[in-house]
């Protein structure tokens, strides 16, 4: 499976991944689009846009409460533990659209969170954000300015953060080596990045369970779960580097 790509794999320098809601499915975090995906249980125009906020916030909070404790109750699986371990080895860079913090808490150090943080929550109208890894007495909770908290992640239709979304596309466009894993590559502008990765003379190499509509683009596609998948791949890397 390996020919061919191998070699760039032990010479690449510069390392992206950029992952999505599958690398967190083994850790018991549901995807969105799947089989047993979100998006075909709830509607995500009543639940993942600002106007469905406004609508009924406590029913969105609700949503991201039961959410928020699945995440914090959860533990990263090998997926996200390769990734972290393989920054001994090489220049790593995790593109991520998942909320889930499950890459830093493997321990990557260089994550971009495309689609903020769950473990975040921001003013809808001041300035202020804080981590919060405890529950509320009410929902929707209240900011000391009067107004009411929102998850700090990223809706349809509302920009990403502007600094990161700039790194991610420095980052994308640099690297030796992009892997894309455990996404469908159905949201932009994430989805621009492989193509970015691929303009700049990148390999491009996908992870998923299942075809995505890049995976004729790759260079290499491997049909396995992450947490399978990412432990060989990172072995071929950094193995024979060092050995
Ligand atoms: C495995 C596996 C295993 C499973 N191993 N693999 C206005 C209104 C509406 C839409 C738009 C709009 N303006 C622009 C848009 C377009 C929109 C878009 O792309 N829509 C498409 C769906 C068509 N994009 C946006 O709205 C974005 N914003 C934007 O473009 O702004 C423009 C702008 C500029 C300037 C000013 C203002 C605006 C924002 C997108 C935000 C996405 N948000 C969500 C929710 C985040 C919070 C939350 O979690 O609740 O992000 S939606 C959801 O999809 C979530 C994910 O990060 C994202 C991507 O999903 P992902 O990770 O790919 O998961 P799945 O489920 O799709 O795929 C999982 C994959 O894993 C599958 O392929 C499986 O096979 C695989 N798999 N198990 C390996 N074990
Ligand atoms: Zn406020």
């Amino acid at each position: 499976m390996w020919d061919g790509i191998s070699d760039r794999l032990v010479q690449a320098e510069k390392i992206v991944f950029v992952t999505g809601a599958g690398i967190s499915q083994e850790s018991g975090i549901p995807t969105f689009r799947g089989k047993d995906g979100l998006w075909r249980r709830y509607d995500p125009m009543k639940l993942a846009t600002i106007d469905a906020f406004y609508e009924d916030p406590k029913l969105v909070w609700e949503w991201y409460e039961e959410r928020r404790q699945n995440i914090l109750n959860a533990s990263p699986n090998p997926g996200h533990v390769t990734i972290a371990e393989l920054e001994k080895y090489r220049q790593v860079s995790v593109l991520t659209q998942n909320i889930d913090g499950l890459h830093q808490r493997a321990g990557s150090k260089n994550v971009y969170e495309l689609h903020g943080s769950i473990i975040t929550i921001k003013c809808t109208v001041c300035d202020f954000k804080d981590k919060v890894t405890t529950g509320f007495s009410t929902l929707p909770p209240l900011c000391k300015c009067g107004n009411i908290l929102r998850p700090d992640v990223v809706w349809f239709g509302e920009a990403l953060p502007q600094d990161v979304w700039e790194s991610a596309m420095v980052k994308a466009s640099s690297c030796d080596i992009m892997i894309v894993v455990g996404t469908s590559l159905a949201v932009s502008p994430a989805n621009l990045l492989p193509v970015y990765a691929k303009q700049n003379g990148a390999a491009i190499i996908e992870v998923n369970i299942e075809k995505t509509q890049m995976s004729s683009e790759m260079d290499l596609y491997i049909r396995e779960s992450a947490s399978k998948a990412l432990p060989e791949l990172v072995e071929i890397v950094s193995s024979k580097k060092i050995g």
